[in-house]
């Protein structure tokens, strides 16, 4: 690219529009259509090489924060790039300005050219994340699951040797995905809005803050003494729970209600790859007060129990 950074024009919704999806009825396609698999040994289309990927992220997006995490908790932050689109947009949808930087792998200034350049005329989600693939000049995939997991399994040739997903855990982990999946991370947007659908979001997502709260005073992590994926999932959603989607406290009271999921909560911000990937000014509400994330939690006699 050249070396005069390429921009998109300031946010303008009186000329492009709010971004919106347009769906043709009866267009059974997913909306999340790219759902390519990077693999060890290639077998899927995909080889984990380093230099050869690169993440189109948002810092104030959790399902973005989620692979960031787990690059920087792998040690893949010289394998796999990252850049940030702006945390505005229009109808054009996500885009590159000079609030977060330039696009460094093709230039573009929109995100969807990526997606152009991938499938001409695509209507779907552009969405964050989104893994871009230099060699074949596509992207790979916008599913921010596959993305997580294949950069936490596949890339042990260059990795720190962690493994976060580990086999033995996995069931466990997508247990724990399949009722905080809906309850916490998904269910945190419905239970601030109004009207029964809310209320019973709101009902589903305080029990499971009480009953993680209980669990997690008697061990330090969701699954144990061990940091996992699971970990993972939930922190990005409690990072931006007091000062984003329950800012106004419509939900219910600020996360320090329940003293072992919050000491949890601290415990992981304290560790670099989770306070090196936050930005809290990307996505806190005007005004909201952030609470003390680096007071101390006194969580490691948890894992000296051998909980
Ligand atoms: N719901 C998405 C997760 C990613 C996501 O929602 N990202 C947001 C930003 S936090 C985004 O880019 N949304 C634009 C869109 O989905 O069209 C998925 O299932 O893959």
């Amino acid at each position: 690219m050249s070396l005069t950074p390429r921009y998109a024009d300031a946010v303008d919704t009186t000329t492009h529009g709010e971004y919106r999806i347009n769906r043709t009825p009866g267009d059974e396609r997913p909306l999340y259509r790219f759902t390519g698999r990077i693999t060890a040994d290639g077998s899927s289309g995909f080889r984990a090489e380093p230099g050869r990927y690169h993440v189109y992220a948002g810092w104030f997006c959790p399902w973005a924060q989620r692979v960031t995490i787990q690059l920087a908790l792998n040690g893949l932050e010289d394998v796999v790039s990252v850049s940030y689109v702006d945390g505005a947009r229009d109808g054009r949808g996500w885009a590159f300005r000079e609030t977060h930087g330039p696009d460094p792998v093709n230039g573009f200034t929109l995100l969807r050219e990526a997606y152009e350049a991938t499938e001409p005329g695509f209507d779907g989600h552009i969405s964050v994340p989104t893994l871009w693939d230099r060699e074949t000049g596509r992207i790979v995939s916008n599913d921010f699951a596959g993305i997580g997991i294949d950069l936490a399994t596949e890339f042990g040739g260059w990795s720190n040797g962690a493994d976060h997903y580990p086999a033995e855990l996995r069931p466990r982990i997508e247990e724990l995905d399949s009722w905080l999946g809906p309850a916490v991370n998904r269910g945190v947007g419905a239970a601030a809005g109004e009207g029964p659908a809310a209320e019973a979001a709101r009902a589903e997502l305080l029990a499971a803050f009480a009953e993680l709260d209980k669990l997690l005073g008697q061990q330090r992590h969701l699954l144990g003494e061990r940091l996992t994926e699971a970990d993972v999932r939930l922190w990005v959603t409690l990072a931006r729970y007091d000062v984003a989607s329950n800012a106004g406290r419509a939900i219910g009271p600020a996360l320090d209600a329940y003293p072992n999921l919050w000491a949890y909560a601290r415990d992981l911000y304290q560790r670099p790859a989770f306070a090196g990937t936050t930005d809290f000014a990307t996505f806190a509400r005007p005004g909201a007060a952030l609470p003390d994330w680096n007071a101390a939690h006194d969580r490691e006699a948890l894992a000296a129990a051998g909980a």
